[in-house]
């Protein structure tokens, strides 16, 4: 790294800068190392942040045959718990589908997302691989032009410019990828209207299944996380604070959604994070603007309802790898571009996927004025019905559900 002449601006440089050391910068940053690319990792976050941030839990078996195959998953091997089982909870009664034992017969991996984010950093500073913690990218530059570089600021406020031929923009949904993206991207934004209360509990699971409860109250969710923690939601209004319910409330609303009463109790514990989660999705549209590829959340915002944004996050960036690798190292001019074309069809599926869940789990509001959340909410059980006897509806629904 050297410094500029008014000793303002440090300057250094890599082939690919990679932003954000979430699932996608991270499992991209070990597949560029392994291929001898030369790389940096800038990360906004600490390293003990980004090594404790609960999130996802769920893993496709997609997900983890990528991580098999580049030897990133040791970690989920050994600690992650085969799930395949969901259980439905409506007025009209409960039903379990086992997922894991219809369609393509694939199931889930419980594994922590800060545990497998906690197992990538570790395989990539151990094979060589340069990171910079505490360190915010600003701006990406002249991504169409001949000097395509980042600009950032270092832990110490000082700036910092990284020159590099390609900049792979993992940094999420509030990053400086999406802030530096040309007039000519095009963002694709559906707002499905409900919000839900993200709540982690230090309570051991209720349930041995995923649970989803559709209530008239809202909408109610369960899902493990290990055996000594839980992740539930719970819908809620539009703008609702993360600390508008007490605990109390919380578990009494959960016990109510979840229909405790009839179905077994809850095990309660404290809460130990919680955050609001407003269910919008969107797509920029293409992922590549010249130098500029986009991965992960910063490419697509899935809604949770249906767990697809980790898994999404580890196939873009095993593609986007496999892409610059075929540019730097063997000079294909198409490759970066198919990238694009590739990563965005596995993300529509993704979106249909999720749209279709979303409308299982909530009667969506917004609806016409004559009679349409009745409307909605008869179709929203129709649905539940057909799920419950069609055989080949729950083939559908179980490749669908594992798959990315
Ligand atoms: P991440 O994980 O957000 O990582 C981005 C990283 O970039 C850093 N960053 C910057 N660094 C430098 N400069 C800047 N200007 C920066 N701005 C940001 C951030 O600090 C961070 O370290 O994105 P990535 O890698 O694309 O991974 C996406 C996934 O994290 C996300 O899709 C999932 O967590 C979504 N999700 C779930 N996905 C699943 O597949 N299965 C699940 O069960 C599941 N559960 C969830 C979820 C998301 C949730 N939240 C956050 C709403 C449950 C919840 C509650």
């Amino acid at each position: 790294m050297t410094e500029d002449q008014n000793g303002l601006e440090s300057r250094a440089s890599a082939d690919v800068v990679v932003l954000g050391a979430g699932p996608a910068g991270l499992v991209l940053g070990n597949l560029l190392v392994a291929a001898g690319i030369d790389c940096v990792v800038l990360e906004r976050a600490s390293r003990a942040h980004i090594r404790n941030r609960a999130r996802a839990g769920f893993l496709a078996p997609n997900t983890v045959r990528i991580l098999d195959r580049h030897g990133l998953a040791d970690g989920l091997r050994r600690d992650g718990r085969s799930h395949g089982t969901c259980e439905f909870r409506t007025g009209d009664g409960r039903f379990r589908l086992d997922y894991g034992t219809l369609g393509r017969r694939e199931r889930h991996t419980v594994y922590p997302q800060q545990n497998l984010v906690s197992d990538l950093l570790e395989r990539y500073v151990g094979a060589g691989g340069r990171i910079r913690f505490g360190t915010e990218a600003l701006t990406v530059h002249d991504a169409d032009g001949t000097r395509p570089h980042v600009t950032a600021r270092e832990p110490d406020g000082r700036p910092v410019r990284w020159d590099a031929r390609y900049v792979a923009g993992c940094d999420g949904r509030h990053g400086a990828a999406r802030r530096s993206l040309p007039p000519t991207a095009v963002r694709h934004r559906h707002d499905h209207g409900v919000s839900w209360l993200g709540l982690l509990a230090e309570a051991p699971p209720s349930l041995d299944a995923v649970g989803y409860a559709v209530h008239d109250r809202g909408f109610a969710g369960h899902m493990a996380r290990g055996p000594e923690v839980t992740r539930y939601y719970l819908e809620c209004h539009r703008g609702t604070p993360a600390d508008a319910w007490s605990e109390e409330r919380i578990w009494d609303e959960l016990d109510l959604r979840m229909r405790a009463g009839k179905y077994g109790p809850l095990r309660r514990g404290p809460i130990v994070e919680r955050g609001v989660v407003d269910l919008t999705c969107d797509v920029v549209e293409p992922l590549r603007h010249g130098s500029l590829l986009l991965a992960g959340d910063a490419a697509s915002l899935t809604a949770p309802a249906a767990a697809k944004g980790a898994n999404l996050a580890v196939l873009e960036a095993e593609l986007l790898a496999g892409a610059l690798t075929d540019t730097l190292r063997r000079g294909d001019a198409g490759a970066l571009d198919r990238y694009s074309a590739r990563s965005l069809a596995f993300i529509w599926r993704a979106q249909e996927f999720t749209q279709w869940m979303t409308g299982l789990l909530h009667a969506l509001p917004g609806q016409d004025r004559s009679g349409g959340s009745f409307f909605q909410a008869s179709v929203r059980r129709a649905r539940l019905d057909s799920l419950r006897t069609s055989l080949a509806h729950q083939d559908w629904f179980a490749e669908n559900y594992v798959g990315v």
